[in-house]
């Protein structure tokens, strides 16, 4: 199968800002679509943030978000046994064979979540990495693979300043950053850019990039879904074991990313790859 590869502007831009925005990802319909989907997890028990309960960016197990209103914060993750449509968004081909172009074939997906930032003054938006506390002491170079990176994509229009745009410090991912300032660098802090873009737009970015949500005063809420990938070593944070419950609705690329290696486990799994791992990865198994 012929993939995607990287426009000669694309690669500039990851290596020098890293970051790309794919605009029009999604038509109106698709947005409409899974912007519904969302809508809906509202209701449905699932993995939310459970503040002050468990250490820092931890999710304990809730029946339903507090608040039912399509307009109000929500932040769920592991969207993947709710629906077709977000297990396909796994290896969407027009951004994942961009992922594989960037990380190479031997790569898990390893986390999916969907935000969604209300319109509000009490939020002043915040900067971090991804990958947690290990993953910030490390900085790969200009010419390696990167460790893990996500797909965030766009469901709401972002237009202004301030109304929950993703923002980035570009190039922060190479460059020693403060991140022990008090108050913490934040999205309005020098060298921070609010990334406009339009509902169906992705932007790529490593988990080594300094980057997080602006506050949303825009007077609607801003929704997002973000998916995740790391290097096969790695491992996925959303699940503790391979999960082979949503496999028969899988196709066996996607399979292979969620874990599946095609036996049981054995020590050695992860490590080595599987023989037949590119043309899995690449569509032609
Ligand atoms: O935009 C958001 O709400 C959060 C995005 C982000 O910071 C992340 O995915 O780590």
């Amino acid at each position: 199968m012929n993939m995607r590869k990287l426009t000669q502007d694309q690669k500039d831009c990851w290596a020098i800002d890293g970051y790309l925005h794919l605009p029009g990802i999604f038509d109106a319909d698709e947005v409409a679509a899974l912007a519904g989907d969302i809508d809906a997890l509202r209701a449905r028990p699932g993995w939310e943030p459970m503040s002050g309960m468990l250490p820092r960016g931890h999710y304990g197990w809730v029946e339903r978000n507090p608040d039912l209103d399509p307009e109000a914060f929500m932040d769920r993750r592991d969207v993947l046994p709710y629906g077709q449509r977000f297990i396909d968004l796994i290896d969407r081909p027009e951004v994942f064979d961009l992922v594989v172009d960037i990380m190479g074939p031997d790569i898990l997906f390893s986390m999916s979540q969907a935000i969604v930032r209300p319109s509000t003054r009490d939020f002043p938006g915040y900067t971090h990495t991804d990958g947690g506390e290990a993953l910030r002491r490390i900085r790969v170079t200009e010419t390696s693979r990167p460790l893990a990176m996500k797909a965030l994509y766009l469901l709401s229009d972002v237009t202004d300043d301030d109304a929950g745009a993703f923002t980035v410090y570009p190039g922060s991912h190479f460059r020693p950053f403060p991140a022990d300032r008090d108050p913490p660098l934040g999205p309005h802090s020098p060298g921070c850019v609010q990334l406009k873009g339009k509902a169906g737009d992705c932007f790529l970015f490593p988990h080594a990039l300094w980057h997080g949500p602006a506050p949303n005063h825009s007077g609607k809420a801003r929704k997002t879904l973000l998916y995740n990938y790391c290097q096969l070593f790695l491992r996925a944070y959303d699940f503790g074991a391979t999960p082979t419950q949503y496999f028969d609705r899988c196709t066996p690329r996607q399979r292979r990313l969620l874990g599946d290696l095609g036996h049981d486990w054995r020590p050695g799994d992860f490590f080595y790859v599987p023989p037949d791992q590119e043309a899995v990865i690449y569509g032609r198994a």
